[in-house]
């Protein structure tokens, strides 16, 4: 079997955010091939983009998993649309649940569908600080290591809400 360690963004701002990501995390158990690693803390953090939004709740989860890219990103949209996922035209706008495939390996892919390393996930304090809880040591494909991004990414007003689901 040739399992790959991959790395999930969790987001949730509607409808009990925290409830969400509890519910997503047991959804993550339940996914095919794959076994749950980790799970870091629930944050709250500010909105980024428009300001006119709740709060969100965000996590990252560690997979490790024996499916495809695309596969995996079926399945996590398969989740994102059983908790009331609406796709709305609307960009950067609010969401019950956003599951991103952050990494997935050392690979990095290009497609349609999905971009790998997650292209927001260097500048973003509600990815780095969660992802660094469950992988303090991390070095990204392209060399970067994750605590020289922490060290230049403010905490801007994140702060742990819960612990983790388990
Ligand atoms: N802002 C925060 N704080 N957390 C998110 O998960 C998140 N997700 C998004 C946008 C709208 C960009 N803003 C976010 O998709």
């Amino acid at each position: 079997m040739s399992a790959v360690l991959t790395y999930i963004g969790l987001g949730a701002n509607l409808d009990e955010p925290v409830l969400q990501l509890q519910q997503a995390v047991a959804a993550l158990k339940n996914i095919a091939a794959t076994e749950l690693v980790a799970v870091s803390s629930l944050y709250g953090s500010k909105p980024m983009g428009p300001q006119d939004q709740p709060d969100y709740v965000n996590a990252v989860a560690a997979l490790r998993t024996s499916l495809s890219p695309l596969q995996l990103l079926d399945a996590l949209q398969k989740i994102e649309l059983e908790q009331g996922r609406q796709r709305k035209d609307e960009r950067w706008g609010p969401r019950t649940l956003d599951l991103d495939i952050l990494l997935f390996g050392e690979q990095t892919l290009n497609s349609e569908r999905l971009t790998v390393p997650h292209y927001g996930m260097k500048s973003r304090e509600f990815v780095l600080y969660p992802l660094a809880e469950i992988a303090a040591d991390l070095v990204l494909p392209d060399g970067d290591h994750l605590q020289a991004l922490l060290a230049k990414v403010p905490l801007n007003g994140l702060t742990v809400l819960a612990p983790a689901p388990q």
